[in-house]
């Protein structure tokens, strides 16, 4: 069976133009979209969306940042999924991303990395069913 992850389009990506440009990889590299949203988060809402990195230091700046303008989120399904678009998106922080990674292109820094990717198959379906019901995914 085919595997889904999860990405959002992260802020300072959307509102620099390169929404296009993302997708077009993304779909390039041989995903298929499930579902797409274009939708702004409150600030409540990234907080429970990144809840797993309450304690770290970065937190508040994190959700403050993902709530600040309008992010697209997109399901996503190929084999291999997860680990698949962790290595399209590379490395957490772009200094330490791989030549033609999406990070690489596209991210501004560390915390304004262009992209989020899902680090596992039971957090791709957590990550979804956040933005998504059953009846939006084709
Ligand atoms: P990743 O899985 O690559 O998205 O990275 P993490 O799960 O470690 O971090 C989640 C998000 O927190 C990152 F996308 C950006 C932000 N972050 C920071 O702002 N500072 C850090 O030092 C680490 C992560």
């Amino acid at each position: 069976m085919e595997k889904i992850t999860f990405t959002m389009i992260k802020p300072e990506a959307v509102e620099s133009g390169h929404t296009g440009a993302i997708i077009d990889k993304i779909t390039k590299a041989g995903f298929r979209l499930v579902a797409v949203k274009k939708t702004q988060l409150t600030g409540d809402a990234a907080g429970a969306f990144y809840a797993v990195h309450k304690e770290r230091p970065f937190y508040g700046e994190l959700v403050e940042y993902m709530s600040s303008g309008p992010i697209v989120a997109i399901i996503l399904e190929k084999e291999n999924a997860v680990e698949d678009f962790r290595k399209l998106i590379g490395a957490t922080d772009p200094i330490e991303a791989e030549e033609g990674t999406i990070r690489k292109l596209y991210a501004e820094s560390k915390a304004k990395n262009a992209v989020h990717g899902s680090d596992s198959d039971e957090n791709a379906e957590i990550e979804s069913s956040f933005f998504f019901s059953e009846l939006e995914r084709f």
